[in-house]
Parts: structure tokens; sequence; C-alpha cells
């Protein structure tokens, strides 16, 4: 490492003990497929993919050849009121990799924009058809749904709430985690009558008063909780019962991680909104992309004024950037040419059968997995629940794997190109760093 102790302090990290790295900075200085190398030269594997980015590996020449062709033909283009051919046919791709309901694309920059944007579509989308009254959004506790103000309004972890004042009016839904379901592999038998708890809030404030109920298929930052088995399904028809839009949060779950190319096909329930971020582009370049049927899109449409007029007043200065609308095409190209949603499919019950062979390891209170995904719930020191995860994520660095630490859990996503031998040595290193306390 060739900085400072000094030099760290100007950068204020993100969802960062800053203190703590910057006494003991953990440099990444290159990657290429499942692996980094640190700034030290020692090889580490990437057991989240990134931050649940990078399925296809790292370094992939087709992104890079594709990138930087764009770079020098059309490095940037105005996005309001002019177009590229590059997003038209992004568009089109993702259109046809998601749900056949899904027909038109909306562009961001990142998960959490994608969340603001389909928050104020499903607003906007209400008002135009004359119920500007359904503006309430019912999340779920648990739900992570980035950190911009929408967002956290509908988001259920406590901690990434309290210190910002209330946002958007919104309502939760209880978590889905059962003690009886503890270890259970893949989705959980019980508790799709957990879903019914969304007709007692439609009790409560009145269908005229809600927009959309938003959760994410799978619950990914807050450890990994795959849905009960007929849950989605039971929203779904509440969903339709009071018109309530039904907004399926894939920032994690779209593009392979599940499969599936999303979690919706995965687990059988098509959502009115889908929002997409992360794989989209394997991390390489920050994009997003909310998707939506032709019924909203043709609302806002419909509803426009005079046809030079905005029919919705939302965009990003960088929406559809050329750049990252080249990422996220070779990206796409490159997930369904080597058919690696099927590496995903064969490996993830050899990872299943893996990552519970934790279970009985010291601290192990719940282990939860689905497609390449799992988390680990930990014991708790005694008022710090944040505590053990960092302690064995620590421990995995060590032996020279990358696992992230989130709440009270240790939360694994390997690539889609991992192998059998790459899941055995992840485990293997969680399973030795667990057993390392004293
Ligand atoms: N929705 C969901 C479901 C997410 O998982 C976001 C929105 C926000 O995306 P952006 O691009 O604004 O960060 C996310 C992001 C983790 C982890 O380790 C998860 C996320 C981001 C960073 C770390 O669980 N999820
Ligand atoms: N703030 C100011 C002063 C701006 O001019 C703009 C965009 O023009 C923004 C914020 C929003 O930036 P972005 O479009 O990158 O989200």
């Amino acid at each position: 490492m060739t900085l400072s102790r000094e030099q760290l302090e100007a950068h204020w990290m993100p969802f960062t003990g800053n203190r703590q790295f910057k006494d003991h900075p953990r440099m990444m200085a290159s990657a290429k497929g499942a692996y980094y190398l640190d700034a030290d030269g020692r090889k580490i594997f990437d057991g989240l993919s990134g931050l649940w980015t990078c399925g296809l590996g790292h370094g992939r020449e087709e992104i890079t050849a594709a990138v930087s062709a764009q770079m020098s033909s059309l490095d940037y283009s105005p996005g309001f009121q002019y177009g590229h051919e590059l997003s038209f046919e992004l568009a089109n791709k993702v259109v046809e990799l998601t749900p056949s309901k899904l027909d038109h694309v909306f562009f961001t920059d990142s998960g959490s924009e994608t969340i603001d944007t389909a928050l104020k579509m499903a607003r906007g989308y209400w008002r135009s058809k004359g119920q500007p009254g359904k503006s309430k959004f019912i999340g779920r506790i648990k739900g992570y749904h980035g950190v911009n103000y929408g967002g956290v309004g509908v988001g259920g972890i406590g901690f990434n709430r309290k210190m910002f004042g209330q946002s958007v009016d919104a309502d939760h839904m209880c978590d889905t985690l059962l003690d009886e379901n503890k270890f259970s592999r893949g989705m959980p038998a019980v508790g799709a009558h957990l879903a019914d708890e969304l007709e007692q809030l439609v009790q409560l404030h009145d269908a005229s008063n809600i927009a959309a109920v938003i959760v994410e298929p799978l619950s990914g930052t807050a450890g990994v909780l795959p849905p009960p088995v007929g849950y989605l399904n039971r929203l779904r028809e509440i969903c339709d019962k009071h018109d309530l839009l039904l907004i399926f949060d894939e920032v994690i779950t779209g593009f392979g991680r599940m499969g599936s190319m999303t979690g919706a096909e995965e687990f059988g329930v098509t959502p009115d909104i889908m929002t997409l971020a992360k794989q989209i582009t394997n991390g390489t370049i920050p994009l997003g992309a909310v998707v939506v049927g032709s019924e909203l899109y043709d609302t806002f449409m419909d509803n426009g004024g005079p046809d030079y007029m905005v029919e919705f007043p939302h965009g990003y200065t960088y929406s559809a950037h050329p750049v990252a609308c080249a990422a996220g095409i070779a990206a796409l190209d490159v997930l369904v040419d080597e058919k690696l949603i099927d590496n995903v499919k064969s490996m993830s019950s050899k990872f299943e059968a893996a990552v519970h062979s934790l279970k009985g390891s010291p601290f192990v209170t719940d282990i939860r997995n689905y497609g390449l995904s799992a988390g680990i719930s930990l014991e708790h020191y005694p008022g710090e629940p944040l505590r053990r995860p960092f302690e064995v994520g620590l421990k995995c660095l060590e032996k020279g794997f990358y696992v992230r630490w989130g709440g009270d859990t240790i939360q694994l996503a390997p690539p889609f190109i991992v192998d059998e031998k790459q899941i055995d040595d992840l485990i293997n290193a969680v399973g030795e760093s667990l057993h390392e306390f004293n």
C-alpha cells in the first residue's frame, strides 16, 4: 500500500466503518474471473460477486471492448429530447429477457435511483387515472430498496432509516422470517399466510389511498430471505383484488442469480413494475432500469397533453448513458450466449448442500439459500448484533475469501462461473473462521 493514513481521510466511504477501515485498509488492485488481487498481490476469491454485481466474473473482454469502442465513438449524448440507438437496443433486450407483460424500460444509473423512479411512476400513474389519493406505499420489514429518500421510506431496515427522518408515506408488512423455517433449503414451506397482512393494511388505510406494494422477491441485503412457498402469489392476488400496483425490486435477483433470468420468472409471479440494476452491466458501469407494462406506459402517453410535452417529468443527466448501454448490451449477450444461468442452476444444489453443512458450526443460528445466494445468521455478542459477522468476514479475508457481512449475517453470492472446488473452498473458509473463536 502506497497511501499514508492521512491520504485516506479525504474519501468518506459508503456503508463502511471509516475509522476501522482507515486504520486497517482493505484495498483491491485488480480482478479477473472469480478473483481479486489485493494491493499486496494476494489472490482473493470473490464470494459476493462484487456487491452482487459481477456474476459473469471480472475482466470480461467483451464488455471492455464494447465500452472502449463506445467511448471512442460517442462518449456522451444528451438523454433529454435526443437519443442514440444503443438505449433502444438495450431496452429491447431487457424487454425480451423479462416477463412478457413488461414492455417498456426507463433507464437510471443505480438501484436507488431505479426505486425512486418506480415509486414516482406509481404515484404518477394513479394521478393520471384521476385517483391522486392513491399515494401511500406498502413495503416490508427488512426490505432494502436503496438509500434515496423514497427507497428509505419504503425500506424496512431500521438502521438505514433512523438518522434521516420520515420521507414518503409508507407502511410495512412483517418480514418472512419464521422460527419453524430455520435452516430451510430454498423456499421455506411455511409463510404464505404472512401475505394476508396486506389485507389488514388495506383495511386500515383503504385501497383508495395506496399506490403500490414493493418487495424484493428474495430479500438480499437482510441476509438472503427466500419467499415462502405461495407467498408472492398471495401478494399478487391481494394486489389484483384491491387494484394496487405490485413492484418487484429485482436489483439483486435480476439477470441470473436465482437460476432464472428474473425472480419473477423463477417464482412464477409477474409484477406490474420491476426494478433492475447491478448485474445488468456486470457491475462495470452504473446503470439501472425500471420495466413496466403497456397499460402503465400508455396511461402516461394518453394523458401527456400535446405530443411535444414531457409525459413523465423525470430523468437523470446520465439516464441511458451510451457507455453504460454499451456495457449492458455486452453483459447481457455474455449472460445469454454462455448460458451462464444454466451454470447457476446446476451449481445451486451443490452450493445449497455446502452452505447447509455449516449447520452446527459455532454461532450459526440459521442458514437460508436460493440459487447462488446464501445468508448465515450468527449469534449476537450481547448488545452487538453486527460484530460477529464483521469478525468472521475479516477472518475469511485473511484466508483469501471476500464475503459480505451485513446485519447479523454473513452473505455469500459467488459468481455464476463458480465451480465445485471453489464452492467447497469458500464454505470451508467460512467454517474454519467460525471455529477460530475462543
Ligand atoms: N434494491 C435492492 C433490492 C438492492 O439490493 C438497491 C435497491 C440499491 O441499489 P444501489 O445501486 O443504489 O446500491 C439494492 C442494492 C449487500 C448490498 O451486501 C446490497 C446492495 C448494495 C450494496 C450491498 O447486501 N443492494
Ligand atoms: N443538481 C443540479 C444543480 C443540477 O443541475 C442537476 C442536473 O442537471 C442535478 C442536481 C441532478 O443531477 P443528475 O441528473 O445527475 O441526477
